[in-house]
């Protein structure tokens, strides 16, 4: 089994700002306003703009290049391949790839934090947003802010056990646990390759690197 982590990186050339680059959304927005449980408790309304305008970016952008290569990978591959991605956009999806694992959510889907209840989200949302099931106005973006619990751990942890090969690709691998997972990747045996546009932080924590533009870096890796 083939196990891909990819971070905002992947989607960069679709037109989608990372996140740590410079000029990238944490240069423009407070982190701890925008992508936190508190910020979003002090001004709903700002995190909801912040969203919204993601949303609108991400539903105009097209997969790319690095996009469509996994894909292929995983149509063509006599081998399971899953994507865990920390991405919020859907462009892996778009691309073709079916075994996707969105372990900080989804930009596209909304949650009730008095229910629980999840949707599709509407292509803004605000503050006068009222829950489908229970009426509560405690809509909020279906996204993993910092301190809360990425997605589906037990299925990452299983799959990471069971890899044959761990793939990071446009990570910086600043962000726990997506951060730790090329450790224990190696502990459970696999081989690790990371593809990024420079090596990150955590370089020296794989086996081999590929480095430039993931539009051209994954489609040459991958044929
Ligand atoms: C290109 C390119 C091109 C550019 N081609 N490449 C251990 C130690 C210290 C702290 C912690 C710890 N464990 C947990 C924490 C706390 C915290 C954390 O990690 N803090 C750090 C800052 C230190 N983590 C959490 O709070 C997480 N929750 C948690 O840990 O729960 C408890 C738990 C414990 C044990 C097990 C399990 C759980 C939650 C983290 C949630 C992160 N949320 C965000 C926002 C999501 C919604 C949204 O999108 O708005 O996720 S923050 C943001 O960072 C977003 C991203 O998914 C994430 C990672 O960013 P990414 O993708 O790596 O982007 P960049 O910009 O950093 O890097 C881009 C890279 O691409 C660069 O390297 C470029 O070079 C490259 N690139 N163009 C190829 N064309």
């Amino acid at each position: 089994m083939i196990v891909i982590l990819t971070g905002a990186g992947v989607s960069a050339e679709s037109g989608l700002g990372t996140f740590r680059d410079k000029g990238g959304l944490w240069s423009r927005y407070d982190l701890s306003e925008v992508a936190t449980p508190d910020g979003f408790a002090a001004d709903p309304a700002l995190v909801h703009d912040f969203y919204n305008a993601r949303r609108a970016n991400a539903a105009e952008a097209e997969p790319n290049a690095a996009h469509r290569a996994l894909a292929r990978l995983e149509a063509e591959a006599d081998e399971d391949v899953l994507i865990v991605t920390q991405n919020i956009d859907d462009l892996h999806e778009r691309a073709g790839s079916r075994s996707v694992i969105h372990m900080h959510g989804e930009l596209f889907r909304t949650l009730c934090a008095a229910c629980g209840a999840r949707w599709d989200a509407a292509p803004a949302l605000s503050t006068a947003d009222a829950c489908p099931q229970c009426r509560a106005a405690a809509v909020r973006p279906d996204v993993v802010w910092f301190g809360e619990m990425p997605y589906h751990m037990e299925r990452i942890v299983e799959a990471l056990e069971r890899a044959r090969l761990f793939v990071s690709i446009g990570t910086s691998g600043s962000v726990y646990p997506a951060a730790g997972f090329v450790a224990e990747a190696k502990a459970f045996g696999a081989a690790t390759l990371e593809l990024n546009l420079e090596p990150s932080d955590g370089a020296t924590g794989f086996d081999a690197g590929r480095y430039g533009p993931a539009s051209e870096v994954v489609p040459a890796w991958v044929n």
